[in-house]
């Protein structure tokens, strides 16, 4: 090499450093979507289980159930929006059509419909008055299209599938904006089938032509989240109970996960090693069925059960998504309501008065500030500085220098507080890093651990820890394994009474 050439070369890689030391951390992938980190913000919505099966009293409807069974006397698309938004959820996401066939739109292509009920005498739109109720009332939008169909003759042939994605195109053309799109991974084999009453199997990865659907997701509804087993918007989380692992990872080594896939373990946990943004959502019913049965009146989930699940999911750097069986009046029960708007409020008692608000954060490690962009000054560029960490402001973050994936915060209260819980943030836009970290308190002596019980592994969106009441002036968070430099951009202690 001759020596201009290698001058030139080391004044470019001194100019890189020295820029790399000024900017923010490189993301490392998988990194979520535009799409998905609206998603994460969501934290709670809505399901809804409404059908046949509700005036059944059946859970998975084997497609015979005459049309004029469904007959809701009261229903009321707005009491569901009030109930959902009086429990703090963003959004709802009904079933469009159950496994058992029946549509509750005035589909074109099938007269297994509302429009052959007694429901506003075949003129009613359920899809569409949910629609409405939500845009009145501020609420997102979400479908769910059952691919397994019990009623349809033609299940199992090329013909359904057709069908299957013609029932798609109007979900996603004639309802405005919608944030998820369900597309459930079960599938029992046996139905109705046109009265043959017999068992279908098909091949769950290849029959319906997932990846022809997701692009028409893509295509006409680019807000929309799509759920199944495996993504590609986010992922089933393995269990019906709301849970989502202590561990977690939002990603998922894609390729290996397919409709019905059985390691339920790995969806509750994620893939440390995945290459894609595959964040896991927990459903579970406010009920033991997804559908209503007067005979669970007297087992809706108590608001302490609720409280706990949305530590398990929401608090595990999940999204919570709660099923509501509407009723046979076509109404969300008075039990189910009152639960759900109860947990809301000791959600928000538990977690509204955040007593490190402005505390001193002092940190091992923190990244310079950045003051150039391509060499020019920045007046007030971008910090990293820990103060980030207790402004209240979710854009703002502290980071640490490449090459430094430990580090340990040391907060000061401004004066002795009683503390039961932890919450921290990660700034994922660039990526979910941290792989374990510990808490501790001081009791004036010494530094104790603080026992949540849990692993403290993965942060993510939002980890929140319960632990026994602590008295203390000062906390002291220990991350000591990261996928690289670290970027949080909260942490905030509560007391919950
Ligand atoms: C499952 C279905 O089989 C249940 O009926 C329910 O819809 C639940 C949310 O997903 O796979």
């Amino acid at each position: 090499m001759n020596n201009k050439l290698n001058c030139l070369l080391s004044l470019t890689m001194l100019a890189a450093s020295s820029l790399s030391a000024q900017t923010e951390p490189a993301p490392i992938p998988p990194l979520p979507s535009p799409q998905q980190l609206a998603w994460h913000e969501m934290e709670t919505y809505a399901f809804i289980h409404f059908g046949p099966n509700t005036f059944l009293d059946r859970e998975w409807g084997y497609g015979d159930a005459p049309l004029e069974a469904f007959n809701p006397t009261r229903l009321d698309c707005e009491q569901w929006a009030r109930v959902c938004k009086a429990a703090g959820m963003k959004g709802i996401i009904l079933t469009a059509k159950h496994h058992d066939g029946f549509c509750l739109w005035p589909t074109k292509y099938t007269d297994y419909s509302i429009l052959g009920t007694p429901y506003k005498d075949g003129k009613g739109d359920i899809v569409g008055e949910l629609a409405e109720a939500c845009r009145k009332h501020g609420l997102k939008l979400g479908l769910y299209l059952s691919p397994w169909d019990r009623h349809q003759a033609f299940y199992g042939t090329h013909l359904y599938v057709e069908y299957f994605h013609a029932q798609l195109e109007e979900l996603l053309t004639n309802y405005g904006p919608l944030f998820e799109f369900w597309f459930d991974g079960a599938n029992g084999g046996d139905g109705w089938y046109g009265g043959r009453k017999e068992k279908r199997q098909i091949d769950r990865r290849t029959y319906y032509d997932y990846p022809r659907a997701w692009k028409r997701v893509e295509e006409l509804q680019p807000d929309a989240i799509i759920f199944s087993d495996g993504g590609p918007g986010c992922r089933w989380v393995g269990n019906e109970g709301g849970r989502a692992g202590e561990t977690n990872w939002a990603f998922l080594r894609q390729k290996e996960v397919y409709p019905g896939y059985s390691k339920y373990q790995e969806l509750t946990s994620g893939h440390a090693d995945g290459d894609k943004w595959i964040a896991a959502e927990c459903d579970v019913s406010i009920r033991p069925g997804w559908f209503y049965h007067e005979k669970e009146d007297e087992k809706v989930k108590s608001v302490e059960h609720l409280v706990d699940l949305y530590y398990k999911s929401v608090g595990r750097n999940a999204n919570l998504l709660l099923n509501f069986p509407v009723d046979r009046e076509g109404l969300i029960h008075p039990i189910d309501s009152a639960h759900a708007v109860d947990f809301h409020k000791q959600i928000v008692r538990e977690l509204s008065h955040d007593l490190l608000r402005g505390a001193k954060v002092k940190a091992s490690a923190t990244r310079e500030e950045v003051k150039r962009v391509k060499g020019e000054k920045v007046k007030g560029g971008r910090t990293f500085v820990p103060g980030n960490l207790t402004d209240g402001n979710a854009d703002s973050y502290w980071a640490t220098p490449d090459g430094t994936n430990t580090a340990t915060l040391d907060i000061s209260l401004p004066r002795t507080q009683r503390l039961n819980r932890l919450m921290l943030c990660e700034y994922i836009r660039l990526g979910q890093r941290v792989k374990a970290f510990s808490v501790e308190y001081h009791d004036g002596k010494d530094w104790r651990p603080i026992e949540s019980g849990e692993a403290t592994t993965t942060i993510g969106h939002k980890r929140l820890l319960r632990f026994p009441t602590v008295s203390t002036k000062r906390l002291r968070i220990n991350i000591t394994d990261s996928r690289g430099p670290i970027c949080l951009h909260s942490v905030a202690a509560f007391f919950a009474q």
